[in-house]
């Protein structure tokens, strides 16, 4: 068994797949299958060491999707690459994280870190596959109306480490999970920037650290728009070099080439 720490060196990154006509930043975009596809194919040329596939959108306000919706949308994807590509699913859904597994998927992203479907444990662990536990306060329907914390970064370690204790007790090996702040689920401008600046904290838990800022709207704030519902591609790759600078192993983007240029730069440079 492959750790995640040598499958996935650092700086990792992980490409975004939605195949969805919600998402926040590439609705629509990868809906039709063949799309999809070639989005998938296209990232893994372009230096993505796992592309993530999803079918539902979690973006603030989202209501969710059917298990038949999602399966609907994703399965055909997978179906197409084959495992050609090393793909990881972005689902909260055991049944979606079991197909996508039995389809070659090698990693369960689930953004509510086995909460929503305990179940999704065991499937991962039955499957020996990769697992990435993210953060989040609240659910994406209500998260971003007032998100409250006394000290964001404990609070998100004490959260992350709880829910790997959970994923070991269900039979996933400790080596196989990485652990995710979950930047903008439930989460201020200020708690965003807080938990970059204090990644310590995560990673002293001792498992490597996967972050998705790309095109958050946190990033287009901070660039300058106080009314941005997304982040430009220059903001996304700053905040992308400053993660891995402070010790993020895998960054999870939308515009992949820019990213891995960027990144092999900063890790000539480190
Ligand atoms: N962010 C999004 C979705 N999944 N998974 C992890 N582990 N970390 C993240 O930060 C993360 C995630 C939201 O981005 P996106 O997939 O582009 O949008 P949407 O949820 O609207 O599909």
């Amino acid at each position: 068994m492959i750790p995640l720490e040598e499958r996935f060196p650092r700086p990792s990154v992980m490409g975004v797949v939605n195949v969805t006509p919600d998402s926040f930043s590439d609705g629509g975009v990868h809906l039709d299958p063949a799309v999809a596809d070639g989005a998938a194919r296209r990232m893994a040329a372009e230096g993505a060491a796992i592309v993530d596939v999803g079918g539902e959108s979690t973006r603030p306000g989202s209501g969710g999707v059917t298990l038949d919706e999602e399966l609907r949308r994703v399965v055909p994807v997978l179906e197409l690459l084959g495992g050609e590509v090393p793909v990881s699913i972005d689902t909260a859904k055991a049944e979606v994280a079991r197909r996508a597994l039995a389809l070659g998927a090698v990693m369960v992203n689930d953004v509510t870190a086995f909460r929503a479907e305990p179940a999704i444990a065991e499937v991962a662990a039955e499957h020996g596959a990769y697992v990435c536990l993210m953060h989040m306060q609240g659910e994406p329907r209500t998260m971003q109306v007032a998100p409250r914390y006394a000290d964001v970064a404990a609070e998100v370690a004490t959260f992350l480490e709880e829910r790997m204790r959970v994923a070991v007790s269900r039979g996933v090996a400790e080596e196989r999970i990485c652990l995710d702040p979950g930047i903008g689920f439930g989460k201020t401008v200020e708690h965003n920037v807080e938990l970059l600046r204090r990644l310590d904290v995560l990673l002293a838990l001792g498992r490597p650290v996967l972050i998705g800022l790309s095109r958050k709207s946190s990033l287009g704030k901070l660039a300058g728009d106080p009314a941005a519902t997304t982040g430009p591609l220059g903001a996304s790759i700053a905040a992308a070099v400053a993660a891995y600078e402070r010790g993020v192993s895998i960054l999870r983007v939308h515009d992949v080439r820019e990213h891995v240029e960027a990144l092999a730069v900063a890790r000539a440079l480190a």
